[in-house]
């Protein structure tokens, strides 16, 4: 499969997808509640749809887990994690950062991603082997070499409250000990933004594989690093993601582990 021909594919599709969404308008009757604090509109189901369509037909036998749940369909090899409409609550409430999501993964490996800033026209992407872009400029994460310089998103705690002692503790930490703390409501976006240097670092506890799954891929095809809040790998499924240029990691790993008794 030539991954850099697909990747241009869906860049199309996500952008396509992306216009669908700008151009529509919803009523406070139209929005859905999935559960607490969770909710949906038409604009993520008719997205969703769209993407399943299209993404089926470049790989016709493939998989996805997505967050509308418009296909259950799970493939052994390639499987397609995708939200259509990351950071819904933004989009309902007219707060101007939002995206498409689309990851690949083949086997246990993410191999592609796609992210669409919808508002500021944005299109990251990076495939297996590839750089990563932002439209069609390479981008890299940071070199900023100390937390207390750095810029870190995060994104609170929306339904999952178990934690929230140890996610204040950090937060207060990283106040007092890092250039300041940004909440944008989308952990896509926030991945993105760490890829292209904007943010120097990103965690957050309680996301779905859905959120993470292109930004994660797209973070270390930028030489960024990603792994769970125990430092080890589980990032996709194990709904806790530290991501951060390589100089900080072990400082911020470290004061994770502390606050979260890891
Ligand atoms: P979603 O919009 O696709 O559901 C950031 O906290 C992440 O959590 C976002 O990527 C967002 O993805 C998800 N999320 C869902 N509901 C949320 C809420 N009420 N507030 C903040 N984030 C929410
Ligand atoms: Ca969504």
């Amino acid at each position: 499969m030539n991954l850099e021909h697909l990747c241009q594919q869906v860049n199309t599709l996500a952008k396509e997808v992306g216009a669908f969404i700008k151009s529509q308008t919803i009523a406070a009757s139209d929005v859905e509640t999935k559960s607490k604090n969770s909710l949906v509109t038409f604009v993520d189901k008719t997205a969703e749809a769209k993407l399943v369509a299209r993404l089926s037909e470049l790989i016709p036998d493939s998989g996805f887990i997505a967050e509308e749940g418009t296909s259950e369909k799970i493939c052994e090899v390639y499987n397609w994690i995708i939200d259509p409409l990351d950071g819904t609550t933004n989009f309902i409430h007219g707060v101007p950062c939002f995206c498409v999501s689309i990851g690949l993964k083949r086997n246990n490996d993410l191999v592609l991603g796609v992210i669409y800033e919808i508002n500021l026209d944005e299109l990251f992407y990076a495939w297996e082997g590839s750089k990563a872009y932002l439209n069609g400029k390479e981008i890299h994460v940071t070199p900023t070499p100390t937390l207390e310089d750095s810029l870190i998103a995060t994104g609170f705690p929306y339904y999952d409250y178990d934690k929230q002692d140890e996610y204040m503790n950090l937060f207060k930490d990283l106040m007092r000990n890092s250039r300041g703390l940004r909440r944008l409501g989308s952990a896509a976006v926030d991945l993105a933004y760490v890829a292209c240097g904007r943010f120097d670092a990103f965690y957050e506890y309680s996301l779905h594989p859905w959120d993470v799954a292109a930004g994660a891929f797209i973070v270390q095809q930028a030489g960024g690093k990603v792994c769970d809040f125990k430092g080890e790998n589980n990032y996709l499924f194990g709904k806790e993601i530290i991501t951060c240029n390589p100089h900080i990691h072990q400082e911020l790993l470290a004061k994770v582990k502390l606050h979260f008794n890891y």
